[in-house]
């Protein structure tokens, strides 16, 4: 018997608070501490393996300390990029690593007359076929998927492994359907496993003969996420066991810390019941040692600058509490105006926002027709939300230790490039 595990979604270097940051890195190396432990034969690891494509260093070193000493074990670990590991146009971390062979990446693929052909990895121990697609920041791996030879992947013999970086429609829940995912049809049929990345919670479901799993996050890279295992979503990996089948699957929770989630609602109060209301609710609180994530939703009369959430954030960290944030994105006042977004989680409101934008968006009259087609079809609709929260996440990107600020400058402005070289050039001539 043969067993591998599979992790994803680690998202190292995420997190601003350092506390946070550290506790996605120990939850790292803790999935790695258990998997050589099981004394599994090789890792599989399906993206988001940094939470951007250049990191802070700090992370990076911890991350090649981890993986160089699975790697003097003789444990290899095969692992495609997701959307935010790297980008197309510059070198990034991940391909640093790589480099290194810290890490079997089993994406090679041959594009011939319109069709791509993927290359299987043979693992040495097992026998194992492996092969994948990594996930890309703008869902352009889609256009891999539409070509992808089928026939040839599902005739191979043995058993064999397909990691994918994606969602896929029919096996997402309804609540998490998004756009970028693929209909089942296009992922080929025939394998004994389908390792699953991307998808920030845990799903394993038969396919054909085979398995698919996401294993979800190993702790998460935002709050909607944290507020989801407050909620019960359990964080962790799989060990899977096999011969010439799957013989066992066995999902391990990792669980570094506790965190406690706590919705306050506001049925149009003023600030004084408001803040005895969050004084109250706070006072009932078990903290201690746990990561406290308040949200506070509805409607408040008068002013938010009225209350010092600041404050009862401080409160709840006196009373022992590891970290604490509180979240007002969904209290309305008479001052909110302007667009109006109905979600609550940071990307789907950066989303909205820019849809609501677009839309009163007016293309400049005078511009060549050439242009303004241009503009319509690449910054209107969906396209021009696509592009816009790309950016946005360029922009994310933060100076490095060391960094200077022309290098920094030039960093940021060579992938806002790449950006539009991947969705497309403005000409006019
Ligand atoms: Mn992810």
């Amino acid at each position: 018997m043969s067993k591998f595990a599979h992790i994803t979604d680690c998202h190292l270097g995420s997190w601003r608070n350092p506390k946070l940051r550290d506790l996605n890195l120990q939850a790292f190396e803790e999935s790695i501490l258990i998997s050589i432990k099981e004394q599994v034969d090789f890792i599989v690891i399906t993206g988001d393996f940094f939470d951007v494509n250049i990191p802070q260093l700090a992370p990076v070193k911890k991350a090649v300390e981890i993986m160089k000493n699975v790697r003097d074990l003789g444990i290899p670990i095969y692992m495609i990029y997701g959307s935010h590991d790297f980008n197309t146009a510059n070198i990034s971390m991940i391909d640093i690593l790589h480099s290194a062979e810290l890490f079997i990446k089993p994406t090679e693929f041959q594009f011939t007359n319109d069709s791509v052909k993927l290359r299987f990895f043979v693992d040495k121990k097992t026998g194992a076929k492996i092969t994948g697609i990594s996930g890309r920041r703008v869902g352009l791996d889609k256009e891999i998927y539409e070509k992808l030879d089928r026939k040839e992947l599902e005739l191979e013999d043995g058993f064999k492994i397909f990691l994918l970086h994606k969602g896929i429609q029919e096996i997402l829940p309804l609540d998490i359907q998004s756009r970028d995912t693929i209909p089942i049809s296009l992922v080929p049929k025939g394998f004994d496993y389908y390792g699953g990345g991307h998808i920030h919670r845990r799903i394993e479901k038969k396919i054909g003969d085979g398995l698919i799993v996401y294993p979800g996050p190993l702790f998460g890279s935002t709050f909607q996420d944290l507020e989801e295992t407050a909620k019960g979503e359990k964080r962790g990996f799989y060990i899977i066991s096999f011969d010439n089948k799957i013989l066992d699957r066995k999902f391990i929770e990792i669980n570094v810390v506790k965190i406690l989630y706590k919705e306050i609602f506001s049925q149009k109060l003023n600030s004084e019941k408001l803040e005895d209301e969050i004084s109250r609710k706070i006072s009932e609180l078990e903290v201690k040692d746990k990561i406290v994530l308040i949200k506070i939703k509805g409607k408040l009369l008068g002013k938010r600058s009225n209350i010092d959430f600041a404050k009862f954030s401080l409160d709840i960290f006196k009373k022992g509490a590891l970290l604490s944030f509180i979240n007002t994105n969904n209290l309305s006042t008479d001052e909110t105006k302007a667009v109006v977004v109905h979600s609550d989680n940071k990307i789907d409101i950066e989303r909205e926002i820019f849809r609501e934008r677009i839309k009163n968006f007016q293309v400049d009259s005078s511009l060549s027709t050439r242009i303004k087609n241009q503009i319509n079809s690449k910054l209107i609709g969906i396209a021009g939300e696509k592009i816009s929260t790309s950016l946005l996440d360029v922009l994310r990107n933060e100076k490095l230790e060391n960094e200077n600020t022309s290098t920094y400058d030039d960093r940021i402005a060579s992938y806002a490039k790449s950006v539009f070289d991947e969705e497309g050039h403005f000409y006019d001539n």
